[in-house]
């Protein structure tokens, strides 16, 4: 049995209820700019994806051809609206139940933490959230090159908190992040549906339910 020193988190949609901001705006991009619409089923594939493959998942969908300064307006226009709506409706009562007290529960068994996000606003978010004092270690979007599943954010926040991959538990929402951390060589324990993400070691649907003792693989 692998003992369990670091427990690394995807942030939007695992530690807060962001995921569905994202959802908001890039709905609202494919219905007022592009002129189709996204359901949530489709939302399922931008979880943990960069910004950048966001638009190229939804041009794709679409049959859709742009220009690369097109895209980038793409991007930038959801991001303005999804920061709009982080600014007026983010508060530290975001933070899922029960994440505190887990985080916490870590501290004392002098398990590590780390946030590994794909997101560009992770820092601005862990910030108005206020939950940095619970990290060692934060890698965002700003801070790698490959997007999810690609196991670099994982491997990077291992890295930084000096912990060997099969040490590391991933907590993850998006396929794409259970992928990731399985490509990572690390234990994915997923936050959400067992029929969605099929390949976590287990789910769980709420922080309420984890404890360091579920820390088995
Ligand atoms: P941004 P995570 C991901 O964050 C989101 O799941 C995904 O929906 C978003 O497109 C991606 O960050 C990039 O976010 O546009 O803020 O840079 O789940 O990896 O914490
Ligand atoms: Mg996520």
């Amino acid at each position: 049995m692998a003992e369990i020193k670091a427990c690394i988190f995807d942030m939007d949609g695992v530690l807060v209820s962001t995921e569905i901001y994202h959802f908001k705006a890039w709905k609202r991009l494919t219905e007022t700019v592009l002129g189709f619409s996204i359901d949530e089923k489709f939302n399922e594939n931008l979880k943990g994806v960069s910004r950048a493959v966001c638009v190229d998942l939804i041009l794709q969908h679409a049959g859709l051809h742009k220009s690369p300064e097109e895209k980038a307006e793409l991007a930038a226009q959801k991001n303005k609206w999804f920061l709009e709506y982080v600014q007026t409706e983010i508060t530290p009562a975001n933070v899922y139940p029960g994440v505190i007290d887990f985080l916490k529960s870590l501290k004392q068994k002098e398990i590590k933490t780390a946030i590994g996000s794909a997101s560009k606003n992770a820092p601005l978010l862990v910030e108005k959230l206020g939950i940095k004092p619970y990290f060692n270690a934060i890698v965002d979007g700003n801070m790698i090159t490959k997007a999810k599943p690609n196991p670099e954010v994982f491997l990077k926040g291992a890295e930084l908190i000096g912990v060997p991959p099969e040490n590391c538990v991933v907590f993850e929402d998006a396929k794409s992040g259970v992928e990731a951390a399985k490509n990572a060589g690390m234990h994915c324990i997923g936050v959400g549906s067992p029929e969605i993400l099929t390949d976590a070691d287990f789910c769980i649907r709420s922080f309420t339910e984890m404890t360091v003792e579920r820390l088995r693989f």
